[in-house]
């Protein structure tokens, strides 16, 4: 009898020792975050190192997993798929919230901020109106990146802003859209990964991105110029469902927002090395690398000064209030 209770008393305490190896071994929290960008883009490289943080200050036990090029989920169902709690946090372009409030796409304004202060000072005006917007649908934005200074990439040279009529182009946004639209252009939405396929076959031959996405998209198979006309500095953003971050203990909590305080740090650098970084790897791919014609950036100026002004009444009294902010 006595035999037998020890026997039982060795056979419980294995367990639980064997029970409790399987539970620090596996994380007892697990995370789905999709983003629309292919892995080698920094701004997925960031994101993959901020899940390593988490995980890392919780000892393995708040896993976050990255799904990258919209392979869990498309582009433009990320924001809601985070929203109804489907996967508890996402990454996407800020910008591609404007058709709900117009103040999401300050960033995406041809010529307002052309470079790193200046994108850093929209960022400080836009942050504290579009984080209540967020709120409203029980997310919690944690941390926004930018791109570096967008470009234009085409096949042949451009001079003029006529130079680009009735050229197809690709477009990521209803803002670039209507940027191509206004410069004679014939806009077609393609998201990152499908940018390839998309002048492979003839849909676009033209477009506007940062130097990253198009030495990603190895532009120089498809295009020969590459125009500096450091139009904009567009982000990315990543939101929680505010639900899922309650559900979290308070050392989860803490280790997502300080890895994610590391992480808005970490990538705005990141950011800016990529824009001379990626210009290089153009050129030496034989791209012609090329400084905008003042006839060139003074017709695209005009474009933008008129898109700003549909802006302002598109964004009414918060947009008002970002745009003094972020000229103080
Ligand atoms: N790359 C992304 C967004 C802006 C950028 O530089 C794209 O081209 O869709």
């Amino acid at each position: 009898m006595r035999k037998m209770s020890k026997l039982i008393a060795t056979f419980a305490a294995t367990a639980l020792i064997s029970g409790m190896s399987t539970m620090a071994s596996a994380a007892s929290v697990s995370w789905d975050m999709p983003t629309p960008y292919p892995d080698k883009t920094f701004h997925t490289q960031n994101i993959i190192e901020f899940a390593e943080e988490v995980k890392k200050a919780t000892g393995g036990k708040f896993e976050i997993k990255i799904h990258s090029a919209g392979s869990l989920i498309k582009h433009p169902e990320i924001k809601n798929a985070v929203r109804g709690g489907q996967v508890q946090i996402g990454e996407f372009f800020l910008s591609r919230l404007s058709n709900e409030n117009a103040t999401f796409g300050a960033d995406s304004q041809p010529f307002l901020a052309t470079n790193y202060a200046d994108a850093e000072k929209l960022w400080s005006a836009q942050q504290p109106i579009i984080t209540p917007l967020l709120e409203k649908q029980k997310l919690m934005p944690l941390f926004s990146v930018p791109w570096p200074p967008q470009g234009l990439y085409t096949k042949k040279q451009i001079n003029t802003v006529d130079d680009l009529k009735g050229i197809k182009f690709r477009a990521y946004n209803a803002t670039l859209e209507k940027f191509a639209n206004a410069v004679g252009a014939a806009p077609t939405q393609v998201e990152v990964p499908d940018i390839p396929q998309a002048f492979a076959t003839g849909r676009v031959e033209a477009m506007i991105t940062s130097p990253s996405t198009g030495a990603n998209s190895k532009a120089w198979d498809f295009v020969d110029y590459f125009t500096d006309i450091q139009a904009w500095l567009p982000k990315n953003i990543v939101v929680v469902n505010k639900k899922a971050f309650m559900k979290l203990d308070k050392e989860m909590q803490q280790a997502l927002l300080t890895a994610a305080e590391n992480a808005e740090k970490r990538g705005w650098e990141m950011s800016k090395k990529e824009t001379a970084a990626k210009i290089a790897i153009l050129k030496e791919n034989g791209m012609q690398v090329v400084k905008p014609s003042d006839a060139l950036m003074d017709g695209l100026k005009e474009t933008g000064a008129g898109m700003l002004t549909d802006w302002k009444k598109a964004a009414g009294a918060d947009g008002e209030k970002l745009l003094k902010m972020y000229k103080q």
